[in-house]
């Protein structure tokens, strides 16, 4: 028997190479393939840096899906249901909106696949694929096989997990609907044996809140001290209350976190229940970079406290910090999350199901804000990362970077921040799930 998984890409601009930053090695599809008994062939096609084959024999395909990709996973489900090959989907977006998935898989997978994707393995070869699989949320971990990734061009980083899920409630997020509040925490042992294994010496830790435990958080840091990685993470603003957190950090490797300051209003901290920063704000941040952790800082616009002049705020503090990165993004309603469903009572949204619309582009607002048009959210949030990326702030940044961080760090800093105003290019306005079959990937 054999599974052909595939990782769908965004869309593409026609003639234009797929997003450079985003070819990052799917550990999802790691994960999956370490769950599949070894009896069984596997191979993986990954939509962003190669043409898939849709003639390819095979007797299942996986698609994870995320809510930017359902389109093109649809799209691609269609072509293998067109010769008979059943297609299973689950991930992200088809957890959280299981019955849309199901119109196009032949099979959907709730949750996590570990303990439930052997069963399906299994079913299917028995002829009794079952329509529905509901897997756990969090609690166990497979450790990724790696080896499916061979022969792919991806950035020479290292995808790791050390838990999943986040105890927080932000309205906005998907993780929170996921895993319903909860934070999972990995077995460092495991998290060790994953780190020492990969092929790479920059990993990035994907938990969406590496400090919702703090008590394992600076444990398993301990443990990865002496292995002399580098790591980048992401996780709440309040770590800076603990300097203790900060310095076992560091001492493990951590060079950048990924903090979602999303406003520096507080009507719109209030609305989408992101509690922990607020007056204290800046002197957290200063103790991060005291610390020597570079803050790839992110902003969410469009909350009914936002105003034009928000941006010019935003951008001013993100400036005076001189992060080594930023993104200014509006606000997005995905489905299954509060937000969406609020937005859908108060009739603001623009589109029932904007992933799925034929003009809808990346960079494009999908419900109608308060206090400006949708165009205007999304000219600003333009604006403001054009503005953060052009050079005298980058120099201005750079300088910082160099007094206040190790030598890996201050080459990463060049490496993302020289590229940073062609990035915002290459993303924005990208079409959703087209012309991806054709053309440089
Ligand atoms: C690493 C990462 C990235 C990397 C690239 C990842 C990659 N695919 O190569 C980068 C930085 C490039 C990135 C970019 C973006 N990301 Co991102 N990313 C993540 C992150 C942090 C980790 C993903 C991961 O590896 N998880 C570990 C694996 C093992 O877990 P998993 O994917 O959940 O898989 C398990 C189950 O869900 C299930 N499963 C999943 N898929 C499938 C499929 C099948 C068939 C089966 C059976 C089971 C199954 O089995 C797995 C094992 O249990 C997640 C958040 C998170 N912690 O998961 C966000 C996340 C996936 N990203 C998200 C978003 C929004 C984006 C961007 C759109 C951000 C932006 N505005 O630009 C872009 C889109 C990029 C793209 N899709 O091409 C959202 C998606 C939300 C949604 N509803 O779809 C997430 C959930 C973050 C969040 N807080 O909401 N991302
Ligand atoms: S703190 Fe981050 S991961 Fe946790 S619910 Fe809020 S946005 Fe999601």
């Amino acid at each position: 028997m054999k599974v052909t998984f595939i990782l769908p890409a965004i869309g593409k601009k026609p003639g234009e190479p797929y997003i450079g930053s985003w070819k990052m090695e799917p550990l999802t599809v790691g994960v999956l393939s370490a769950l599949t008994p070894p009896d069984w062939e596997r191979e993986l096609f990954d939509d962003r840096v190669e043409q898939v084959d849709y003639q390819t024999k095979t007797d299942l395909v996986a698609i994870p899906v995320e809510t930017y990709t359902a389109k093109r996973s649809y799209a691609i489900a269609a072509r293998f249901r067109e010769r008979g090959i059943p297609v299973v989907l689950g991930g992200y977006h088809p957890t959280l909106f299981p019955e849309e998935a199901a119109l196009y898989g032949d099979c959907v997978l709730v949750g996590n696949a570990e303990g439930v994707w052997e069963e399906l393995l299994a079913d299917l070869g028995r002829g009794r694929l079952a329509p529905r699989y509901e897997g756990p949320r969090g609690g166990s971990f497979a450790a990724p096989d790696r080896s499916i990734y061979a022969g792919k061009k991806y950035l020479p980083i290292s995808l790791v997990e050390t838990g999943r899920g986040c105890g927080h409630r932000c309205e906005f997020c998907a993780i929170a609907g996921y895993y319903g509040c909860r934070y999972h925490p990995r077995d460092p042992e495991a998290v060790l044996g994953d780190l020492e294994k990969s092929p790479h010496k920059y990993h990035f830790l994907v938990d969406d809140n590496l400090v919702a435990d703090v008590g394992h958080a600076k444990g398993l840091f301990d443990r990865m001290a002496p292995l002399g990685i580098k790591w980048a993470g992401q996780g709440t603003l309040s770590m800076a209350r603990d300097k203790d957190l900060l310095k076992r950090m560091k001492r493990s490797g951590c060079e950048l976190i990924l903090v979602g300051f999303e406003s520096l209003e507080a009507e719109s901290l209030r609305q989408m229940g992101k509690s922990q920063a607020g007056a204290d704000r800046d002197l957290l941040v200063e103790r991060i970079h005291d610390a020597g952790i570079g803050i790839y800082a992110t902003f969410v616009f469009g909350y009914d406290g936002d105003t034009g002049d928000t941006f010019a705020r935003t951008l001013e503090f993100a400036r005076r910090h001189k992060f080594h990165t930023a993104a200014f993004n509006h606000l997005l309603p995905f489905p299954g999350t509060p937000l969406y469903d609020r937005l859908e009572a108060e009739g603001r949204l623009l589109w029932d199901r904007w992933w799925l619309e034929e003009d809808y582009h990346y960079g494009q607002a999908a419900f109608l804000p308060k206090r400006m048009s949708p165009e205007e959210l999304a000219r600003r949030c333009r604006e403001s990362r054009k503005a953060f990326a052009s050079l005298p702030t980058v120099f201005d940044r750079g300088l910082a970077a160099m007094g206040r961080s190790s030598p890996p760090l201050w080459a990463l800093f060049w490496a993302m921040n020289l590229r940073l105003g062609r990035e915002v290019d290459e993303k924005m306005d990208v079409p959703l799930g087209r012309n991806l079959d054709a053309g440089p990937k």
